[in-house]
């Protein structure tokens, strides 16, 4: 029998004794380091993903494995049935750097999005006085927040939300970046809350209309309904701006972050708003065992002080404007290249759909092969968002290899 490769033994492994929830690219990773990622037999690759922007400050920040790594061998987790010397600083720190009474520190995503929809029901029966029971939520077709079975119940996606019925009741599905559509929803009485992305990540980075958020924000507002902003992908400078909401002035009533807010070291999201909303979550209604973990707190404030001090809204900003400018001399000169859209360094190249949607993936499968990391979306939308430490010679780099993939794929 051949000599197996470290990559085949991994893989082999996964599949036989992994569940089988991912379609993984074939590519093994080892090492990361800033922009860069290296696989088991050596490779280098820019990486183009970021982990679903978890990895804005880039792989291995310094400082925050210094944050880690300190806290780490002196106290791990007490869970919330006592105070601790961290979570304090961690709640002073974060509800300061974006403007709100409180904050509600979780883990994942899925579980930062299951909170706000809690705290808007709450609201929505302490404050707003709708009948118990009847409170609803507004959401959008084709979103991504996360995947417990209430979330999956918004789901457009039949892969996402195909076969795990029943689903919760008290959501109303609208098209996203549609203000009549929102208006006509919000005439119910008993909406609670609308709940977006400002951006929709998965669904290919699709960008609302200018105005959208305003609009939807003002809509939210004549009507008493709380305006919730899933910025979990979409935050933490990734946009070019420290919140997409940023861009249009919106101060969400409810904000919800995750991934980059620990600068992808460990699983740390989190709520937050006005005490209005977040006191009519009473002591021993809600939280989770490592929600606010001194680990967590610790590794939460430096990811956050690293966007500030490395300016990396800005840096967003600038590289995002000369990727798409990049992408748009690849649209005009290969048919199969249909558009590029985005905001900061939240990107996506449309590639030519195929019956198979195999065209993007094949692409991808050629990125990895000329050293950069991508992972299609949808078959055949291709998302791009890289670390946001990327400097513009890497960016350049980048691009060339990007170009000469797409030549090859012509
Ligand atoms: C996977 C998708 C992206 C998110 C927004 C909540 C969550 C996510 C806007 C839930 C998570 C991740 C999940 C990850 C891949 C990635 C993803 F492809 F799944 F849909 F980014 F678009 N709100 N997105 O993007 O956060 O519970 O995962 O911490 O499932 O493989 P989570």
């Amino acid at each position: 029998m051949h000599q197996e490769t470290r990559s085949q033994r991994a893989i082999r492994l996964e599949d036989r004794h992994g569940a089988h929830n991912y379609h993984p690219l074939p590519v093994v990773l080892e090492r990361g380091e800033g922009v860069h990622l290296w696989d088991v037999e050596g490779k280098h690759y820019y990486d183009f993903l970021s982990a679903y922007s978890a990895v804005n400050q880039g792989h291995c920040h310094p400082r925050i494995i210094g944050a880690l790594t300190g806290q780490a061998s002196k106290l791990t987790l007490t869970s919330r049935a006592f105070f601790n010397d961290v979570l304090g600083e961690f709640e002073e720190y974060i509800t300061g750097y974006f403007g709100y009474d409180k904050v509600l520190p979780m883990n994942t995503g899925a579980e930062a999005v299951e909170t706000a929809m809690k705290l808007a029901r709450k609201w929505g029966y302490l404050r707003k006085g709708i009948p118990r029971d009847q409170a609803r939520i507004v959401m959008c077709g084709g979103n991504f927040h996360g995947r417990t079975i209430t979330i999956i119940s918004a789901s457009t996606d039949p892969d996402a939300r195909g076969g795990y019925g029943p689903y919760t009741p008290g959501i109303d599905v609208i098209p996203y970046d549609n203000i009549p559509a929102l208006q006509r929803a919000l005439e119910h009485p008993h909406v609670a809350a609308f709940l977006l992305e400002p951006i929709q990540g998965e669904a290919g980075v699709m960008v609302p209309h200018a105005g959208y958020l305003k609009e939807a924000y003002e809509a939210c507002k004549a009507r008493n309904v709380l305006f919730m902003a899933d910025e979990i992908q979409t935050g933490i400078a990734r946009t070019g701006k420290m919140l997409a909401c940023d861009h249009e002035s919106v101060r969400p009533d409810v904000l919800i972050l995750g991934k980059a807010l620990s600068g992808g070291v460990l699983p740390v999201s989190a709520v937050l708003a006005d005490d209005e909303v977040m006191l009519c979550i009473k002591p021993g209604e809600h939280g989770s065992t490592f929600g606010g973990n001194p680990l967590a707190c610790r590794v939460g404030i430096a990811a956050l002080e690293v966007v500030k001090e490395e300016k990396l809204a800005d840096n967003a900003e600038r590289m995002g404007q000369l990727f798409r400018k990049a992408m748009q001399e690849l649209v005009d000169e290969f048919s199969f290249v249909k558009l590029v859209r985005g905001k900061g360094l939240l990107n996506a190249v449309v590639i030519e759909p195929r019956k198979d949607g195999r065209t993007a993936w094949e692409l991808c499968l050629t990125l990895a092969r000329n050293g950069l990391l991508a992972k299609p979306t949808h078959g055949d939308i291709i998302r791009f968002a890289p670390p946001l430490v990327m400097t513009r010679e890497q960016l350049d780099e980048c691009c060339t290899i990007i170009r000469d993939s797409v030549k090859a794929f012509a």
